[in-house]
């Protein structure tokens, strides 16, 4: 059986709850407390960060990493496109989320508040600039739920906790939150320290 060491309010761990969910598979969860790691963390990962996958004698981190293992353990739903081309592109995007978007997360975890409002306002134009997408498209690549949704939706639920106030010409990416919170994998992805995140 599959094992995710899992941080209750991590984005990273929330995107690994979140396919393990989707696929509906037996797994376990196990919630590391981040404020007093324990020492089996570093061992398991140089970098000393969860999320962390194991799987008898296979050790993952990093969440992409982890997610992309659990879609082709698992292939149902496919949350990877089949198409060589169209999977090559969904990994230039999902580093491009990482760059443009959740580089700005520890930032706003732990940093002075200058540096979180401009933290606040690269994820805000970033943001924006993605919200068109969601005028005729219902998720990230069209009509089928893929791993760019699973990726960018922890962030998206962060963001009133985050205080990142979106205009009003991002509404389309907001009601194409609103469709990805509603998913049952998604609610039962959410700890209880998730939960309260949103009103
Ligand atoms: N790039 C990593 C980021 C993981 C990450 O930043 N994890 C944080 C919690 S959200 C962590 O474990 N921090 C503890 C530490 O760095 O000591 C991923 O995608 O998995």
């Amino acid at each position: 059986m599959m094992v995710l060491y899992s941080g209750t309010t991590c984005p990273f761990s929330h995107r690994c709850r979140f396919v393990l969910f989707e696929k509906g598979m037996d797994f376990e969860i196990r919630d590391v407390d981040l404020f007093n790691k324990p020492d089996d963390i570093n061992v398991m990962n140089p970098y000393g960060q969860v999320p962390i996958l194991v799987e008898r004698d296979l050790i993952l981190y990093e969440s992409n990493i982890i997610n992309e293992y659990i879609d082709e353990r698992f292939p149902h739903p496919q949350l990877m496109p089949g198409d060589p081309v169209d999977r090559a592109r969904v990994r230039l995007f999902l580093l491009n989320f990482e760059k443009e978007l959740f580089v700005h997360v520890s930032t706003l975890e732990s940093a002075e508040e200058k540096l979180k409002d401009k933290a606040r306002a690269h994820i805000r134009d970033r943001l924006t600039q993605l919200a068109p997408n969601f005028i005729k498209n219902k998720y990230m690549l069209g009509e089928n739920f893929s791993m760019l949704d699973v990726a960018i939706a922890p962030l998206l639920w962060r963001l009133e906790h985050y205080g990142i106030e979106l205009s009003r010409n991002a509404a389309p990416l907001l009601k194409y939150a609103e469709r990805l919170f509603s998913r049952p994998a998604y609610i039962e992805a959410l700890t209880p320290s998730e939960k309260v995140m949103r009103r």
